[in-house]
């Protein structure tokens, strides 16, 4: 088994409490000593940076959120001198102010570790041939990504998103065997791949895939349309970007990297914290960040974290795959719907992973359209042979859901196919 440091990653939970527990201790010391916002939060609670002794007493802190990043744009939010700042990025939110993330040198060092650590549990190792299609620039994917993938001495292929015939003959010239994008341009790669016959002679591996929701069906689906173990990584810009979780081989959740992140879930109304195994916001405090030392940072991202063994060896904590966002899930007819049960529904029913959710309001009611694109097979199909389909898909919707929902098929490939993060909502309701 192959581990990129393996004294962290395979580190009995007593000890590594205790690591954490140091960490945490120094982390609110700088936060409280570099960033007035988290001083004055301390303060709304009547707590010192001394009232801080370790882990258990983690659930006394602030919480803290990307308003507050927001707020203090743009340098507002940093624990160190600009001087020792090297690197920014920013989140691909795509809505109010962009946020700034920042990053000192060991910053960059650690990130790089952590995202290393992600591409050994993939099964990477220096005879490795990486291609890198998430964004580069600002967006942390493709720079993340690559810096692990150099540490562990692979071959790190740069192409950043996009340019698919490109992506396509690199794969097969250079003999890609590992591959790193969102999972729906993965989706939208196999599907390129396949049409130009292209799929035999690839050296394919495994695929690293995050960044955005996507389902076990839309998993399945991949795996077996490009021949490979498709893995899930998770992370966010303001926390680091890429790697600050990720799945080993076994594909059971991903792998919290404790020694830098401290996660907790909490109820995302009461905002209590919840015991292992429950499903709740995840909320990340940033141990060893020199730059942004974010406390109980509140990712809005929904998810299940546990402690049990993982077969790999891995002692660290495991976040289940993503169920979606408090902010994502959508309110229809006031019964909360997340785009990924839509997914699940659409993948099991035999459909490819390309739709889009219309959520729209005539008069004083809701309604949900989910558009789908016929598939091959259904092409050829008889008009009461799709009507029956769209009928059974509108079914299923109905029982997992508990709302209705109509079910529209398109033509094939004219749902607009996304290079990295998918849009898949479109909620007029908001215009
Ligand atoms: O998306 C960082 C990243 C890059 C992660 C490449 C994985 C791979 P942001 O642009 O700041 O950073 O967006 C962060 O994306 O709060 C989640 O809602 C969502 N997200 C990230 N990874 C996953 C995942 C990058 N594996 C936001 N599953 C997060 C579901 C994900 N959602």
């Amino acid at each position: 088994m192959a581990y990129h440091q393996r004294e962290v990653e395979c580190m009995p939970y007593g000890e590594m409490k205790a690591l954490q527990s140091a960490r945490l201790v120094d982390a609110v010391g700088r936060a409280y000593g570099g960033v007035a916002r988290f001083r004055e939060l301390m303060g709304l609670k009547g707590l010192g940076p001394g009232d801080v002794k370790g882990v258990d007493d983690l659930c006394r802190l602030p919480f803290t959120e990307k308003s507050d990043l927001r707020d203090a744009y743009p340098y507002g939010m940093l624990a160190v001198p600009i001087g020792r700042v090297v690197q920014l990025h920013s989140t691909s939110g795509t809505t109010g102010k962009r946020t700034l993330a920042f990053y000192t040198e060991r910053d960059l060092d650690k990130w790089a570790d952590c995202c290393a650590r992600a591409i050994r549990a993939a099964g990477g190792g220096p005879d490795d041939v990486v291609q890198i299609s998430y964004g580069y620039g600002l967006f942390t994917g493709g720079e993340g990504l690559n810096a692990g993938s150099r540490k562990v001495g692979c071959l790190s292929l740069p192409m950043s998103s996009g340019n698919t015939e490109r992506q396509i003959q690199f794969m097969e010239d250079l003999g890609t065997t590992i591959l790193c994008c969102t999972p729906s341009y993965a989706a939208y790669l196999a599907e390129a791949l396949a049409a130009k016959g292209a799929l035999g002679g690839l050296r394919l591996k495994v695929g690293i895939f995050g960044a955005e929701a996507w389902s076990e069906g839309m998993r399945v689906e991949i795996e077996r349309a490009l021949g490979i173990k498709a893995l899930d990584i998770f992370g966010l810009a303001e926390i680091m970007g890429p790697g600050v979780s990720f799945e080993c081989l076994e594909q059971s959740g991903m792998h919290v990297n404790e020694d830098h992140f401290l996660a907790e879930v909490v109820d995302p109304v009461t905002l209590e914290q919840l015991p292992y195994g429950s499903e709740g916001e995840l909320v990340l405090t940033c141990l060893t960040n020199e730059a942004l030392p974010f406390i109980r940072y509140r990712t809005r991202d929904i998810c299940v974290l546990t402690r049990d063994a993982c077969p790999c060896g891995r002692t660290l904590a495991r976040i289940s795959r993503l169920m979606g966002r408090s902010d994502d899930m959508l309110i229809v007819k006031g019964i909360n719907v997340f785009p990924s049960q839509i997914e699940s529904v659409l993948i099991e029913g035999g459909m490819a992973p390309n739709y889009q959710i219309i959520v729209d309001r005539l008069g004083h009611t809701d309604s949900l359209e989910v558009r789908v694109e016929m598939t091959e097979g259904l092409f050829d199909d008889t008009v009461k042979g799709i009507k029956g389909k769209e009928g059974a898909l509108a079914e299923s919707l109905r029982s997992i859901l508990g709302i209705s929902a109509k079910v529209t098929m398109v033509a094939a490939r004219s749902i607009e196919r996304s290079e990295g993060k998918a849009v898949r909502v479109i909620d007029r309701r908001k215009l």
